[in-house]
Order: structure tokens, then sequence, then C-alpha cells
């Protein structure tokens, strides 16, 4: 049971989910209500905002992050513009990569997001490059590289797990598990059916690698464990590894993310029964943004008042980041090749 924060930084955290999760239904409504604005395939972190946010807030400029497809929150969380990485998710030049990465590889370098990868496990050697430079050159700095269970599955995961154990690189491997039924996020672990690994917590432990499970629903627990394993790794300690455990949001189970019980309505905090049936037990049990405020308003930290106020200025805040998105243009066909070597 992780010690309840102070109040502020208990609201800055839960309005920092709330950012993640009114950015990511932004980005169903480009590719729902414009057709094409979107190019190609895109997947939203919706679900997963307690890991995402209390595993970036710990972290400073210069330390590095590493993520996934479901990289939009993570960017956000590490401090990355909301308008420039909508932009950058339909390809627009105010785009934090000037619209040459699209939604799978929004990335900020002078946040410390050296690259994103919606290639599975693809992220894995490049944050252990990061850990050994930050490592040789002693500065410090965490690198932390946040991947999903079905990154486990790839040879790339194996022999970068088995280097950075050999080199003691200073990293912290997230592995998100979304596979995890509601009410079990704790204990060992169930075997995932893709995997021939009892648990895949097992594995880590196998190369020797200090493995911790958290209930990745749970902003205060994560925070908790990533202040620790952060401030480890700033000492030259590592690697460690993490499975936080979540269920998958609802609307994540067709081949788009689809806002199956519409947008989010803050008030299934205080009253998850009026959520349609389809989110209803999500929202009761595994939505990590509505246990958060549910907990804080029991807590007496926040009050009804003050939550709809919040998220009412998020929204605001999201939508004007949508609209400069929209606002902005194609990036010049003439600048194709500029930032392309070869
Ligand atoms: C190397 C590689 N193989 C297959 C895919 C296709 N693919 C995209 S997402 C995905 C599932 C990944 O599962 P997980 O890592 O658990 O992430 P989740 O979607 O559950 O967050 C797959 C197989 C890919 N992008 N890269
Ligand atoms: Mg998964």
């Amino acid at each position: 049971m992780a010690v309840p924060v102070p109040a502020e930084s208990a609201l800055s955290l839960l309005q920092l989910m709330l950012r993640m999760r009114r950015l990511e239904e932004e980005v169903i409504h480009f590719q729902r209500d414009h057709q094409g604005l979107i190019r190609g395939h895109v997947h939203v972190y919706i679900g997963q905002e307690a890991a995402g946010a209390a595993g970036c807030s710990v972290l400073r400029k210069e330390d590095r992050l590493f993520t996934t497809h479901r990289n939009h929150a993570h960017v956000l969380a590490k401090g990355g513009d909301a308008g420039r990485i909508l932009a950058e998710i339909i390809g627009r030049a105010d785009g934090l990569c000037k619209g040459r990465a699209g939604t799978f590889h929004v990335a900020d370098p002078a946040l410390g997001i050296l690259h994103t990868s919606a290639i599975v496990g693809g992220c894995l050697p490049l944050a252990a490059g990061a850990a050994y430079a930050a490592k040789l050159q002693g500065s410090g700095q965490a690198t932390v590289a946040f991947f999903g269970d079905g990154a486990m599955e790839e040879g790339v995961f194996y022999e970068t797990l088995n280097i950075a154990q050999l080199w003691q690189l200073p990293m912290i491997f997230y592995m998100e598990n979304n596979a995890v039924l509601p009410g079990e996020r704790s204990g060992r672990g169930s075997p995932s059916s893709e995997h021939s690994a009892e648990a895949l917590s097992d594995i880590p432990q196998a190369f020797g690698v200090l493995t911790q499970h958290v209930d990745g629903t749970d902003a205060e627990a994560v925070l908790e464990l990533m202040q620790d394993l952060v401030a480890r790794s700033r000492r030259g300690e590592g690697p460690f590894f993490v499975e936080s455990r979540t269920s998958r949001w609802p609307g994540n189970y067709g081949s788009v993310p689809s806002l199956v019980g519409g947008d989010t309505d803050i008030s299934w905090a205080w009253d998850w029964q009026s959520a349609p049936e389809v989110v209803r037990r999500w929202e009761e049990l595994s939505d990590p943004i509505m246990l958060y405020a549910r907990k804080l308003l029991d807590r007496g930290a926040l009050t009804i008042d003050r939550l709809v106020e919040l998220d009412g200025s998020v929204r605001e805040e999201m939508g004007h980041a949508a609209e400069f998105a929209l606002n902005s243009p194609l990036p010049d066909a003439a600048g194709a090749l500029e930032y392309a070597y070869a």
C-alpha cells in the first residue's frame, strides 16, 4: 500500500492523467470525424494513464524516455506540447517532428525522448544504448523504456535484457501488461496465452534482474516504486524490471480505438453506475483516472466541484490543442528530403 502523496502533488498527478485521457480522446475524434486525417493506423493509451503519468513525473528533463505505439500520452507526460503532439499525429508542419514521424514515432529529443517506435520491442536496444552512454559519461541520467507484454515475445527483448544485466546498465524496463482481468492486478500474475512462461516476471528474474510488480491502475503505487527505481538509476544502479498490470480499456478491442461509451464523463468518478453498460465494469474497477479521483474524493483531498473545474480546464486546453493541430499546414512538399540522410 503506497503512502498517500501530499494533496497538491496528488492533484497535479490527477490533472496529468486527465490531460493524457483528453489528448487521446481528441486523437479518436480526429480519426472518427475526419476521414483520412490520420493516415494509417493509430493506437491510444487510454486505461494506462496512471503508469505513464506517475512513471514520467519522476523524470527530469535530461532523463531518457523510450516508448511504443502507445506513445502520445508518454510524450505529453514528459513535457511535450499537446498542440504539437496532435499536429505530429496528423503529419503537420508544426508537429514535434515537423510532420515526418506521424503517430507512431512522435518524439522530442529536447525533452529526452530520443525516439518512440511502433516496432514492437524496437525501442529497447536504443534505450540500452542511451543507458550505456549515461553510464560511460557518469551523467546520472535515468533511462526508462515503456513497452507492452507483447514485446516479451520478441528476440530483441532477450538480447537487450541480457546485455543490460551483463553491463549493469542504469535502465528501467517498464513492462505494461494490459492483458490482466479486473481484480487480477496483484500476486504473481497469470500466464499469457501468447507466451510459454508461467508468469512473465519469471523471465527477468531468471536473468538475475531485480523485478517488481505494481498495480498499473494505482497512480500512487507507481509513483512510490518509480521514485525509488529512478533514484537508484541516477546513482548508476540497474537494470530494473517492472511489470505494471492494467486491464484493457473496452474501446481498445477493435482494429481501431473507439469511444464505445462516449467521451469519459467525469461524473463516473463518484457515480460509476451511470456509465454506459459497455464501460461500466471497467469504470468501476479499472479506469486509473476514476480510481484515483474516487480515492482523492474519499480522502477529502478533492471536492466534486474542484474535479469538475479541473476537468473543464483540461478539456479546454485539449480543444485548443486540437484546433492548433488542424490549423497547422502540411509540410512543404519541396522539403520532403530535408532531415533525411543516406
Ligand atoms: C515487430 C512487430 N511485430 C508485429 C507488430 C504488429 N503489432 C502492433 S501492436 C502489436 C501488439 C503488441 O502488444 P503489446 O506489446 O502487448 O502492446 P499493447 O498493444 O497490448 O499495448 C503487434 C503484434 C509490430 N508493430 N512490430
Ligand atoms: Mg499488451
